[in-house]
């Protein structure tokens, strides 16, 4: 029994290539069909291609992370019916070809939100940061989304008000950008980077969600579920929904992959197995009502992928990526879970017992401060993260294996 160590990779435009995630320990890989625009068919073709690339290097393709779902399903407008069909065909072709578990997230308009990229840590190594005051300054004073004010208390907007206060304007047009652009347009955001006035655009595609509530996406999502899990059944897929990054509402949207009740209605939602959870501890971690190892206990039955990493939060609602491994940060006993886990699918004769497992992100450390990478993905630093994960898991799997659980 075995954590497949994988580490992501974004095709021929990712600065780190195939043999740099072979030389640093992963036997898988997780990458997506990144030059198909989202709510077109993967074919077989295609899916073949990035597969033997992938397997003439040495390497397995373990996961899709994204098959992304089209904003207009997760507005239910009257076209969503062809682009589920081409999602159903994907999945099909997918099955086809061997590459089985399908990573996707139902976040509306923004997918993962760090307001710095480069956060120094007392070590010198770069991490990723949330700063929620800044987060509201660049809502309120920079985007100008109407009515944002009415979302946070006095306390806040006079925070944000002076922070931005603060700020030149190319201070502040590069945190929009950072948010609208750089830290999405890699992983097929819904604003074209080329896009003169990103703000603007950015501005519609939240309009759109006016008057879509949580309980509306719910539906939504659930119109959804409910067409393509019969056929991820079929095609021997497991769909693993990524929850949502951070896990709150934002800019006035509604999150509904954040908490243990999501994952209940989830559940409820639609119960086969092949509707499955990405856990990944680093996007749950950050809000301090998910206690990870309980809520992995909870739902691991239905996990087919795993990102690992920390968060560490404060008090304030900030966060930042913290290390992979600490003694006290809570990740050896989420660990031991997923051991447990692979032990309770084996005795029930699953087959799945090889759980995919990516380190997630990772510090900028030593030469990656000479390499390029997306942000979050530089090599050296998740190299290490994978490195402590693995030495973790075995340390662990050695010691339960005399505890006979
Ligand atoms: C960020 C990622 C997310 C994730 C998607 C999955 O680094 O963890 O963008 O890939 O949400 O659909």
């Amino acid at each position: 029994m075995q954590l497949i160590k994988t580490l992501r990779w974004f095709g021929d435009k990712d600065p780190v290539s195939l043999s740099d995630i072979r030389q640093a320990g992963a036997t898988g890989v997780v990458t997506a069909l990144h030059h198909i625009p989202n709510g077109n068919v993967w074919s077989v073709e295609e899916i073949q291609k990035v597969k033997s690339r992938i397997e003439a290097a040495g390497l397995t393709w373990e996961v899709v992370e994204s098959l992304p779902v089209h904003e207009a399903i997760k507005q239910a407008t009257s076209d969503q019916d062809a682009i589920i069909e081409n999602y159903k065909i994907s999945l099909r072709n997918l099955g086809k070809c061997g590459v089985k578990t399908v990573c996707y997230n139902f976040m509306p308009v923004i997918d993962w939100v760090r307001t710095d990229l480069h956060y120094q840590l007392p070590n010198g190594a770069e991490a990723m940061y949330f700063q929620l005051s800044m987060f509201i300054a660049f809502d309120i004073f920079i985007l100008k989304r109407p009515h944002a004010e009415s979302d946070y208390t006095p306390k806040q907007v006079a925070q944000a008000q002076s922070l931005y206060e603060q700020m030149s304007p190319e201070e502040a047009e590069k945190l929009a950008y950072n948010i609208i652009i750089v830290t999405q347009a890699f992983i097929d955001g819904s604003v074209d980077p080329n896009e003169a006035d990103p703000k603007k655009i950015f501005l519609q595609l939240l309009k759109k969600y006016d008057h879509i509530d949580k309980y509306q996406l719910r539906e939504n999502f659930a119109y959804f579920l409910n067409e393509v899990i019969p056929v991820a059944e079929e095609s021997g897929v497991k769909l693993a929904v990524h929850p949502d990054d951070p896990p709150f509402p934002l800019l006035g949207l509604p999150r509904i992959v954040s908490s243990e009740e999501d994952f209940e209605w989830l559940i409820q939602a639609v119960p086969s197995l092949h509707n499955g959870i990405t856990f990944c501890s680093g996007s749950l971690g950050a809000r301090p009502d998910n206690h990870l190892p309980s809520l992995f206990r909870k739902f691991g039955n239905r996990v087919h992928f795993l990102h690992l990493r920390i968060t560490k939060l404060l008090e304030n609602g900030d966060f930042f990526e913290a290390e992979h491994l600490s003694p006290n940060n809570g990740v050896i006993e989420l660990m031991e879970a997923i051991i447990e886990e692979q032990n309770s699918r084996q005795h029930a004769g699953r087959a799945d017992l090889n759980i995919p497992m990516r380190p997630d992100h990772g510090h900028k450390i030593l030469d990656d401060f000479k390499r390029k990478a997306n942000p979050g993905y530089p090599l050296i630093g998740r190299l290490k993260g994978l490195a402590e994960l693995y030495g973790l898991e075995q340390g662990l799997r050695y010691k339960m294996k005399y505890e006979n659980i």
